[in-house]
């Protein structure tokens, strides 16, 4: 039982149920506010993995029933954590299969003695698939990492034991052709080599299948009656800027919202009642990203109440607009081009494991070299990264965990009503970002395959009827002529590898290359191109001169012959340049990696290689190029470079 049986049920249900159902209820981010507490469970938890051979001794002996600690030996695991480089054992690292956290907690008496108070566990995600229980008793099950999920434990609560209250959670990382990403079990059966039951996990993406509870696990409350989902739009004429909104109330037949928006200064600029409308704000700041204006990032505060104030919830919006034409890609009307970095959630120790500490230092990192975007490669991200790139003004491509799907039996009904799923639960977390300016839908599929292009299709139109404000895309690698997508989204984004995997060692031919790929995508699409990966690996430290690949000289010659044509292209229907990659990361044993792909411009631990200073100077100068921005920044860029 290494595969979670309900994975496939799952998957079928929904396959049957058709492409077009939505899911159920909202998922805004669990804040506190006079109406709403919230109490973070993370910390220290007990953790035991079922090293079984059939990885289901947890389920048959019903682990979830007591405490761990009485069905076998648990060890300490902290949450949010990855598990894999917590211990010193390469059997927990490599683990495949179920492991079990648990941890007791105390509820407030006050929430479980006042019937008119929701009590609700949200786990930010785990990866890949969870099974959640309370006191025994179970609330919940999710397919997916990167997403998060809830359960109403109220209920429970009140019958089981009261104030205590014991959270079992059973994550597996097993990957199947359905998942997102996709993977398969390999049993090894040549007796002569392998023992018995032997088997590995197969994947097709580059990073390491990191696995656990990675963001925090959150208990929060809200009144019964309460304000359930909030879905703003924004836009603007001349100087007036319009918030649409659309507010789902649950627990109250008669819903009585009241909507205000506030200023920094804390001035209502706005107010309307009920639960939809457009609110219209005068002499309105517009949200604009970092580098790009004098006042960027700013952000309103919108209160929304129901029933006098019964339900209270504040959501921050940036009024901002996001269109495409076959050569641009225009934020407020204005051309935007994304001079940034690819990123991935990745650190010592804690692997996928959120991480305020790392969060913080990567934003000041990107705002260090000048990075005004990044794409989410290769899944969504924590939320509060997102709130981050909000507040700072960093424009972002947000992504599903749409990688490696490069099996041709990954492109049938069940796969594709799982993907659809899963755009569906990424778009109702990040629609309000103000950030968020475009939705990837997948990475490098194989997208030459017949198939693809049905997928592709359903894909992005799918996406469109979720939100029809913002751009769609998925990042491609294949050739252009066979390319069964790429007709269905706004914006090309190319991943290509010249002097890299192509040629290797010839960075004379990027330019000549390059050239071929851009005019040969553009004249067949005639739509605006991201390059949305280049680089080359780096092992910091290694030199020398004429460069050699894996050297901090080869890097920076690819990366300057690379912006040598980016530089020509920009000028025409090249939108922007994402750098593969942001930091060293992470990933498989392979005979290719060196302890991780070593393509970042700064290492795993966050110091710069030579390419990052060369991109720092870059993208200052084009920063300052636009002429948009703010006077210190100007004198900056000018006196620094
Ligand atoms: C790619 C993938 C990325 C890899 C990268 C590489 O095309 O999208 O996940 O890490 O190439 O370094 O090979």
């Amino acid at each position: 039982q290494l595969l979670p049986r309900s994975v496939s049920k799952c998957a079928l249900l929904a396959a049957i149920c058709g492409v077009c159902r939505s899911l159920q209820g909202g998922m805004l981010f669990p804040t506190e506010s006079p109406s709403r507490e919230v109490k973070d469970v993370s910390g220290l938890w007990r953790f035991r993995a079922d090293l079984s051979p059939e990885r289901n001794r947890g389920f048959e002996q019903q682990w979830y029933r007591s405490p761990l600690a009485q069905t076998g030996p648990v060890i300490d695991m902290p949450v949010p954590s990855s598990y894999n480089d917590i211990t010193q054992d390469a059997k927990i690292r490599d683990f495949i299969g179920w492991v079990w956290y648990e941890k007791d907690v105390w509820v407030p008496a006050r929430w479980i003695q006042d019937r008119g108070t929701r009590i609700v566990l949200r786990v930010g995600s785990a990866h890949y698939y969870s099974v959640l229980w309370v006191n025994g008793v179970k609330a919940a099950e999710h397919e997916g990492g990167h997403l998060p999920f809830e359960a109403d434990i109220g209920g429970v609560l009140r019958q089981t034991s009261g104030n205590q209250c014991r959270i079992t959670i059973a994550v597996n990382n097993t990957l199947t052709l359905e998942t997102l990403p996709p993977g398969t079990i390999q049993y090894m059966t040549d007796r002569s080599r392998y023992p018995a039951g032997y088997f590995v996990q197969n994947t097709n993406f580059d990073f390491f299948n990191y696995a656990g509870i990675h963001r925090p696990v959150l208990l929060y409350t809200t009144p019964t009656a309460h304000i359930d989902d909030i879905t703003v739009e924004t836009t603007f004429s001349d100087n007036i800027g319009l918030v649409s909104f659309n507010v789902s109330v649950l627990g109250s037949s008669k819903p009585a919202v009241k909507v205000t928006l506030s200023a920094h200064d804390g001035r209502c600029v706005a107010s309307a009642d009920g639960i939809r409308g457009v609110l219209k704000v005068t002499d309105v700041n517009l949200w604009w990203p970092y580098l790009m204006h004098e006042n960027p990032a700013y952000l309103y505060s919108m209160e929304v109440t129901e029933d006098g104030q019964t339900d209270v919830y504040t959501l921050p919006v940036g009024i901002r607009t996001v269109k495409v034409t076959s050569t641009q890609f225009l934020i407020n009307n204005k051309p935007f081009y994304f001079h940034g970095v690819n990123k991935h959630e990745d650190a010592d120790i804690r692997g996928k494991g959120f991480d305020w500490p790392l969060v913080v230092k990567d934003f000041n990192l990107m705002k260090w070299m000048g990075v005004n975007s990044f794409r989410t490669s290769h899944y969504p991200y924590a939320e509060e990264i997102l709130q981050t790139a909000d507040r700072h003004g960093i424009v972002i491509i947000d992504e599903c965990p749409g990688v490696g799907i490069k099996d041709i039996r990954s492109f049938g009904n069940v796969s594709l009503a799982h993907h659809l799923t899963v755009m569906e639960e990424l778009v109702r977390r990040d629609k309000n970002h103000p950030s968020v300016v475009m939705w990837s839908v997948a990475n490098e599929p194989a997208s030459e395959m017949p198939p693809a292009g049905f997928y592709f299709k359903e894909l992005v139109s799918h996406t469109k009827s979720l939100d029809s404000s913002r751009p769609v895309t998925y990042i491609t690698d294949s050739n252009y002529a066979r390319d069964q997508g790429a007709p269905y989204v706004d914006v090309i984004c190319v991943n290509s590898y010249l002097s890299w995997y192509h040629d290797p060692g010839h960075t004379e031919l990027i330019s000549l290359q390059l050239n071929t790929q851009f005019d040969d995508w553009f004249g067949k699409y005639q739509k605006p191109i991201i390059q949305s990966e280049y680089g080359a690996d780096a092992v910091s430290g290694l030199h020398s001169d004429p460069p050699m690949m894996f050297t901090e000289e080869y890097q920076t010659t690819v990366l300057q012959n690379y912006h040598n044509v980016f530089d020509q292209k920009r000028k025409e229907f090249v939108i922007g340049e994402l750098i593969w990659n942001f930091a060293d990361f992470m990933t498989a044993q392979t005979i290719t990696r060196v302890v991780g792909n070593k393509k970042g411009i700064l290492t795993r631990q966050r110091q710069p290689k030579a390419g990052a200073f060369l991109l720092r100077e870059r993208y200052w100068r084009i920063a300052n190029e636009t002429g948009a921005l703010p006077a210190w920044a100007r004198f900056f860029a000018l006196f620094t470079f």
